[in-house]
């Protein structure tokens, strides 16, 4: 009798974990209608402590500082040629402000109208300058994402150095060490691509494939009176950050806290986004299933994950 009793008792047990842990699957993959993945209110850990063994870290990273940002939503991915061709045909008096067409790029103008280039539908929109990116973000009723917002997304709450954990790049879960000069377009892959680099919300290519364009303006004294929460950065200045990385860039640049810039009016070949959204407030009711969600996910990582970052490694950047 009393077996019986553990053996339906053990049977509930089991069925509610189970329960549990599909529930945080599907949580996890919850997207809305426009690709965008939830981020919860809550603290991370921002910068990169340069004084160690490898000497990775540039000065711009430190000090290693918590910030607390407000619920918001992240893009899934990186724009696409094709959404942003769309964007052009309805913006084509400002269209040379936003992006510079030249054959290396993924997007096309034909006969007067802006297109995806045949068969690179999926593939990020590259040479956009800051201008065009802040702009097609405002016209999906979007904006840019903060510098603090685009690091939270990319590494979550453990201080990890790449979006998918610890372990060094390949070209598995990031494009990497590329040349555009020898695979042309192959160098980038498809934005809902390679989903072993996704970073520990899902969000596809924070490392690699097109370095991103974000808010703010770029201070390389930044985190040093940085503010706690729902940092903005400089008000105003020269360049504006990027982050990322892209497909050429060795490892030391994939991290999520390597900070680079650029002047808002400048096209590169490398130059794409992704956009996010204030969280309303209602959205706040997800967030304890969410946390706990990423917590368990993050601790399956470190328990998966070993740290294979050796000194051999630094020296390849
Ligand atoms: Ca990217």
């Amino acid at each position: 009798m009393e077996n019986s009793f553990l053996k339906v008792f053990n049977t509930l047990v089991g069925l509610i974990m189970v329960l549990f842990l599909s529930g945080c699957a599907t949580h996890l993959q919850k997207i809305t209608p426009e690709n965008m993945v939830f981020i919860a209110e809550g603290p991370f850990t921002m910068g990169f402590a340069i004084e160690n063994d490898n000497e990775w870290g540039d000065m711009d990273e430190d000090p290693v500082h918590e910030v607390t940002l407000s619920a918001y939503w992240m893009d899934k991915y990186e724009i696409t040629s094709a959404d942003f061709a769309e964007f052009l045909n309805s913006h084509q008096s400002s269209a040379q402000q936003f992006i510079e067409i030249t054959p290396s790029v993924t997007v096309e103008f034909v006969e007067g109208k802006y297109q995806p280039r045949t068969g690179l539908e999926n593939l990020p929109v590259n040479r956009v300058s800051w201008h065009g990116a802040d702009a097609y973000c405002q016209w999906k009723d979007k904006r840019l994402p903060t510098e603090a917002e685009w690091e939270k997304a990319a590494r979550g709450i453990d201080q990890r150095i790449f979006p998918w954990g610890n372990e060094f790049p390949d070209n598995s879960r990031v494009t990497f060490r590329r040349k555009f000069s020898k695979l042309g377009f192959e160098v980038m892959e498809p934005v809902d691509s390679m989903s072993q680099g996704v970073s520990p919300y899902g969000i596809h290519h924070m490392a690699g494939n097109v370095w991103e364009w974000v808010a703010d303006w770029f201070g390389g004294g930044t985190y040093e009176d940085h503010e706690s929460k729902d940092p903005k950065g400089p008000e105003t200045g020269i360049s504006k950050v990027l982050r990322g990385g892209n497909w050429y860039y060795k490892a030391y640049y994939l991290r999520t806290t390597y900070r680079f810039n650029e002047r808002p009016d400048q096209f590169n070949i490398w130059q794409g986004f992704r956009c996010a959204r204030p969280a309303a407030g209602g959205k706040k009711l997800l967030s304890p299933l969410r946390d706990l969600c990423v917590s368990r996910k993050i601790e399956e990582s470190r328990f998966f994950t070993a740290f294979r970052m050796t000194r051999n490694a630094s020296l390849s950047f």
